[in-house]
Order: C-alpha cells, then sequence, then structure tokens
C-alpha cells in the first residue's frame, strides 16, 4: 500500500481532502477514565453534508482509493495521538479500524509503521481494529499481516466480535490483544439470556488473556450489565459519541 501510488481518477486525488477523522472514547469500567479514542471515518460531503461511513466506505474499499483512504487514515490518527501525547496524556490510546482489504494489501504493516514513526508515537498505544466478520483466521495472507503488525508492536483488536459467523474455535486462532463485543449483545441485554451470554462470553475472553470492551453501552443499566462482567473497557453513546478533533480534545483536557 504505497501512500504516493499513482492514482488514475481525479477524485481520488481529491478525496482525502474532504475527509475527516471523528473520535470515540474507550472508557476504563472500573476507574471510568479514557483510555483510548477510537478514530472514525467521516466524509464532509460538499453537497450531501457529512456523511456516516456506511454511506461511502465499501465504495472506497472497492476503488482504486483505497490504499491512499488507509493512509490518509493511518496518518491523521498518528498525528492526532501525538499531538495528544504531547498535550500531557501520555497514555492515551489510539484504535484505528482496517478493513480486511487493507490487509490483504501487502504493504499495510510499512504503512502502519511510517504512519507511526514519522508521527513519533509508539506501535504500541496504537491498537488496530479488525472485524470478526473479514473471516480473517481462515485467510492465511491477512493473518501474516497480523503477525507482522503484532510483531511491530502494534496492538490488534476484534471488532464486532460476536455478531458474524466465527466459532469458539476463533479465540483460539486470532492473534489479538482485544476482543470487542458487538453492540447487539449488550442492546439485548435488558432480557436476561443475552446479558447470561454477554457476561459469560466476557469471562471466557478475559480467561484467555484477552482484554474486552463492551461496545454499544447506550445507558446506566446497559453499563451496569457490562460492569458486572468481566469486561475492562466500555465503549458507546452512554460515555460519548464520536466527534471532531477538537471537541474530544478540549474533553481530554
Ligand atoms: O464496527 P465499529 O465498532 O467500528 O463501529 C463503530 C460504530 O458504532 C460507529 O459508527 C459509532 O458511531 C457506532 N456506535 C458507537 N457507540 C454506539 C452506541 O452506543 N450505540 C449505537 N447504536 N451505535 C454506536
Ligand atoms: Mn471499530
Amino acid at each position: 500500500m504505497a501512500c504516493s501510488s499513482a492514482l488514475p481518477a481525479r477524485e481520488d486525488a481529491r478525496v482525502c481532502e474532504e475527509l475527516e477523522l471523528f473520535y470515540q472514547p474507550i472508557v476504563d469500567l472500573h476507574t471510568f477514565a479514557i483510555t483510548a479514542v477510537e478514530a472514525l471515518i467521516r466524509w464532509n460531503h460538499p453537497y450531501r453534508g457529512r456523511l456516516l461511513p456506511k454511506a461511502f466506505l465499501a465504495k472506497i474499499l472497492k476503488s482504486s482509493a483505497r490504499a491512499r483512504v488507509t493512509c490518509w487514515i493511518l496518518r491523521t490518527a498518528a498525528n492526532q495521538l501525538a499531538a495528544w501525547h504531547s498535550s500531557g496524556l501520555s497514555q492515551l490510546r489510539m484504535s484505528v479500524n482496517i478493513a480486511v482489504e487493507d490487509l490483504l494489501d501487502r504493504s499495510l504493516p510499512a504503512s502502519a509503521r511510517d504512519a507511526a514513526r514519522s508521527a513519533g508515537v509508539p506501535p504500541q498505544q496504537i491498537e488496530i481494529e479488525v472485524s470478526e466478520r473479514g473471516a480473517i483466521t481462515e485467510n492465511a495472507q491477512a493473518l501474516s499481516a497480523i503477525d507482522e503488525l503484532r510483531s511491530d508492536g502494534f496492538r490488534i483488536a476484534v471488532d464486532d466480535f460476536g455478531a458474524g459467523s466465527a466459532s469458539l474455535r476463533y479465540l483460539l486462532d486470532i492473534p489479538a490483544s482485544t476482543i470487542k463485543f458487538d453492540r447487539s449483545f449488550v442492546a439485548g441485554a435488558h432480557c436476561i439470556r443475552h446479558a447470561i451470554v454477554l457476561d459469560r462470553a466476557c469471562r471466557l475472553a478475559t480467561s484467555l488473556g484477552f482484554e474486552v470492551v463492551v461496545e454499544g453501552i447506550e445507558n446506566a443499566n446497559q453499563l451496569g450489565i457490562a460492569r458486572a462482567g468481566s469486561a475492562n473497557y466500555g465503549q458507546g453513546y452512554y460515555f460519548g459519541r464520536p466527534q471532531s478533533a477538537d471537541a474530544i480534545g478540549a474533553w481530554l483536557a
């Protein structure tokens, strides 16, 4: 994934100019400290306004702009983390979402390394999130990219865990540091059966040595259910929505 690759279409060259990263806090469920933020892409479209990834990301992933956009995301997130580190938030971590298409691009690990090195942030404070839906444990090339990222020091998180078709075997095969439980578990957690599955699944993942994030916490009741289990971290509108760098920066300060 050469950041400088030639791009045929004029739109490709311009696409990053209208992109922006928003950041959503990830909170320690015991201390309520913000330990990390997840970078989430937005497109400030000149006519359609600010677009969420579901409106445009799939198209980018299939286009010749994919590598350029991924490099832009990695660099922008790493530079922002460096800025927050130098403002005194030296423990803050950054999560970045990477698609399976990116993992299959042999130059992804080098792009991630370059982004961290040129920003001056340790890879250990950057977590690469890969969706469970990408079925990466069945793909040798994706697994080798993950191994390379890990050996460079990056953390790996499995995103949307439990919502795809992964079997329990996945927990044995995935070389990840963190499991992020899909928000559908907590959304249904008013039902005792959902709450039991969330609780036991979090215990299983933490017993295996993973750090666990419960996603989609929207209210105090859901927070209580997440805290009752052995999850380490929570994320969701209850703690904060994704916000611009300036807005979240003011909050972090
Ligand atoms: O797949 P991933 O976990 O990266 O998706 C993050 C998405 O989930 C973002 O678009 C974010 O806005 C959304 N999100 C974050 N917190 C919540 C929440 O509490 N409820 C809902 N419904 N969506 C959320
Ligand atoms: Mn994510």
